[in-house]
């Protein structure tokens, strides 16, 4: 057996990420299973942990068809966040910073109590505090943005920034809001919190099975992000981005 060296390729990606420069695909090189894609991944988080990083929550990817056909990867996925991730409303990224950074509209939870295991939709949405618009800002560490699932889950799937709106009391219907995602004031994507999984409280559940599953639960205090809505787009410098979600409000950031 060929067993991965799960600490080198979590210093390989967490590097990549720091730099902010592409690398080969892992797949391309060696067989990586969906167990050892999450250890490199959680091993990478570690790193930056021992720097002085925060976890303050987690997110879901490929949680819509529109994500997972943009892709071309059909498994969903999680990720964590971490304090250094946060972008401030109405606060700006500098391109330099990133690979080839994408804009994503997406809903936020806050949670209010832990949350792990098999849990119904209505015991989840028992443990939120606040939802909010977010906007998600991904970038692939690997090169074209191409990977396939176990090099995506190694590389936190792609999370890389995340900017959350005003928080809203949780007595919404998420069923059904319509998401926005404009540039320079031009809505480039549109779509419904419908596309993620059919109801974004849907992708909260499947993050408290997930992360069980890693032996881990989801905190008080935590932001989830439920995953995209729509396709991501590409970031260019000078861009101004902004996601506004039905009865929730907006959140932005602007590109230096
Ligand atoms: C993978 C991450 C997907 C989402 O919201 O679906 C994701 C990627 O697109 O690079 O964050
Ligand atoms: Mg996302």
């Amino acid at each position: 057996m060929n067993h991965p060296n799960i600490q080198n390729l979590a210093v390989t990606i967490d590097a990549a990420a720091r730099d902010a420069v592409a690398i080969d695909q892992f797949t391309e090189q060696q067989r990586l299973t969906v167990d050892d894609a999450y250890e490199i991944q959680a091993a990478s988080i570690a790193l930056r942990q021992a720097r002085g990083e925060k976890i303050v929550g987690m997110k879901m990817g490929l949680t819509s068809r529109a994500k997972m056909a943009q892709v071309g990867v059909d498994s969903v996925t999680w990720g964590r966040l971490s304090d250094a991730m946060l972008v401030t409303d109405g606060g700006s990224i500098c391109m330099n910073n990133f690979v080839h950074p994408r804009a994503e509209p997406e809903i936020a939870f806050l949670m209010g109590a832990p949350l792990s295991g098999r849990v119904t939709p209505v015991e989840a949405m028992a443990a939120v505090a606040g939802v909010a618009p977010a906007v998600e800002i991904i970038d692939s560490r690997f090169q074209n943005f191409k990977f396939a699932l176990a090099d995506v889950i190694a590389d936190n799937s792609s999370s890389s920034g995340f900017v959350v709106g005003s928080w809203s009391a949780p007595g919404t219907d998420l069923s059904n809001l319509a998401m926005t995602l404009l540039r320079n004031g031009r809505a480039e994507q549109i779509g419904s919190s419908a596309a993620i999984l059919g109801n974004p409280v849907r992708s909260l559940v499947e993050a408290a099975r997930m992360i069980a599953e890693s032996g881990g639960r989801i905190e008080p205090g935590w932001i989830v992000l439920a995953g995209a809505a729509t396709a991501a787009i590409a970031l260019a410098e000078g861009d101004s981005i902004k996601v506004t979600v039905e009865s929730l409000g907006s959140a932005s950031f602007s590109v230096d």
